[in-house]
């Protein structure tokens, strides 16, 4: 009634009647109340700060060197293929991609995977998790998330309206020397189920810790699913990635889980091309096609050279799977030696790294080290969080907060730990302990 009373008032005066419509309109909150409180996103922070610093940057967790030549090729020869491969392609995943996918990872699950119904190609795994959670939980639905947790889980479950629970990993025991040493407690994780319990989310191998879960703790994971009736979200982006003889399991391998579990893998993190952002969900057909629901309404499908080129990944290893020629055992072989050259480097300048089975993430407790942090950031954030911005700005090494991983409730128990990324040329590895080590010497 006020908006037309103003309205009216301002046909006596026409021009300014436009400014004052203007002035009414904009007075309106203009944004969705959905993104409040979920502004903040440490990867868009961190990666700002080690860019703007030019800082040797051991932060993100993405390659500096190329993917294998085989994928290269791939993409080249699939550019340059026919007009098709700059055109649209099939939305809920390219044909060539969800056929290799489903051959490839029927033989890894046990189970029958239909290409057409039980895959979904999309914009890396990040946007695999946002049509699960988009998908598959309503508002008011509690989602159990085991911490340290891959960032985006928390707002994507607040965007849809539901509730995060937390349950974390802790570390048992004083000397921690290892991810294997951090554990879920049964009882804790059973403790957190109620009747608005929809699904639990785990990753495995974990970022930012390295733990792979073995199959004792999955099931466990598993039996509780199946005793309350609700989903698994299992983000298994580093799925190939394991070392010392640990074995990646996939949760939804498990008896009873086929039905239950969503899988979400990357192409990005597989192959060592995180810039092409393809990713997937493996699951039922019967989950799959509401998360179809959600891609079709948000990005249709990712670009179609890359989805070509993956297939063609896929392909190739599934010839070669289990000899020393598959990328999935030479890409871990590789990096078993950077994670034991960065777990030198750090132990060389008095840092303990915690040794992780998985992952290409190392992270340590830096609670000794002491730090004048200069004031340049405030006294409430996280100690990890102003450590690693010092790091960055006055030494010129780019690492990431762990407490970038953790609830509000749980993250001052964990903000003694920094992260640093090891899938890294030996170049970039020599010069980050370069600066750790002229820093420990004083100088
Ligand atoms: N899930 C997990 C557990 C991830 O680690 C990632 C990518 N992380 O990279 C940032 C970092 O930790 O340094 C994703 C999902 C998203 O994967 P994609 O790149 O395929 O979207």
């Amino acid at each position: 009634m006020r908006l037309i009373r103003k309205l009216a008032a301002n046909v006596l005066s026409p021009c300014s009647s436009i400014i004052n419509i203007h002035k009414i309109i904009m007075s309106r909150q203009l944004h969705s109340r959905r993104t409040d409180g979920v502004d903040k996103n440490v990867w868009v922070e961190f990666t700002q700060l080690a860019a703007d610093y030019k800082a040797v940057n051991l932060g993100q967790g993405f390659p500096d060197f190329s993917p294998p030549k085989f994928v290269q090729e791939a993409f080249c020869e699939a550019v340059s293929g026919g007009p098709q491969m700059h055109q649209y392609t099939r939305a809920f995943g390219h044909p060539a991609l969800v056929k290799s996918l489903a051959k490839f990872f029927s033989r890894i699950v046990g189970h029958e995977i239909d290409p057409l119904e039980d895959i979904l190609v999309t914009v890396g795994a990040y946007q695999a998790l946002f049509c699960a959670f988009q998908a598959l939980i309503d508002e008011g639905d509690e989602v159990i998330i085991v911490e340290p947790f891959f960032d985006c889980y928390q707002p994507m479950v607040k965007m849809v309206g539901g509730k995060a629970v937390y349950v974390p990993l802790r570390p048992k025991g004083s000397s921690v020397l290892f991810s294997a040493d951090w554990v879920l407690s049964a009882d804790e994780l059973a403790s957190k189920f109620t009747p608005r319990t929809k699904a639990v989310v785990i990753n495995t191998p974990n970022n930012p810790l390295g733990k792979v879960y073995k199959t004792e703790e999955l099931q466990m994971i598993a039996d509780l699913c199946i005793k309350h009736d609700v989903l698994c979200i299992s983000d298994e982006v580093y799925e190939w990635l394991t070392y010392d003889g640990n074995k990646h399991v996939k949760i939804a391998s498990l008896p009873g889980m086929w039905e239950r579990t969503v899988t979400i893998g990357s192409a990005g993190k597989t192959f060592s091309a995180t810039g092409w952002k393809v990713g997937f969900v493996i699951s039922s057909g019967n989950l799959i096609k509401h998360m179809k629901t959600i891609h079709q309404n948000c990005v249709y499908h990712c670009a179609t050279a890359a989805q070509e080129a993956v297939a063609r990944g896929f392909e190739r290893e599934y010839e070669v799977f289990g000899t020393p020629e598959s990328y999935f055992q030479q890409l871990p072989a590789m990096l078993h030696q950077k994670r034991k050259k960065l777990a030198a480097c750090l132990e060389s300048v008095g840092l303990q790294p915690i040794m992780p089975e998985g992952g290409y993430f190392m992270i340590t407790d830096i609670s000794s080290v002491k730090v004048d942090f200069n004031d340049q950031s405030t006294d409430d954030e996280p100690r990890d969080f102003r450590f690693v911005k010092w790091l960055t700005k006055e030494k010129g090494l780019a690492t990431i907060p762990v407490s970038a991983f953790y609830s509000p409730e749980h993250s001052k128990e964990f903000d003694k730990y920094i992260r640093f990324c090891f899938v890294k040329e030996d170049s970039t590895l020599d010069a980050a302990e370069d600066i750790l080590r002229k820093w420990s010497q004083g100088k």
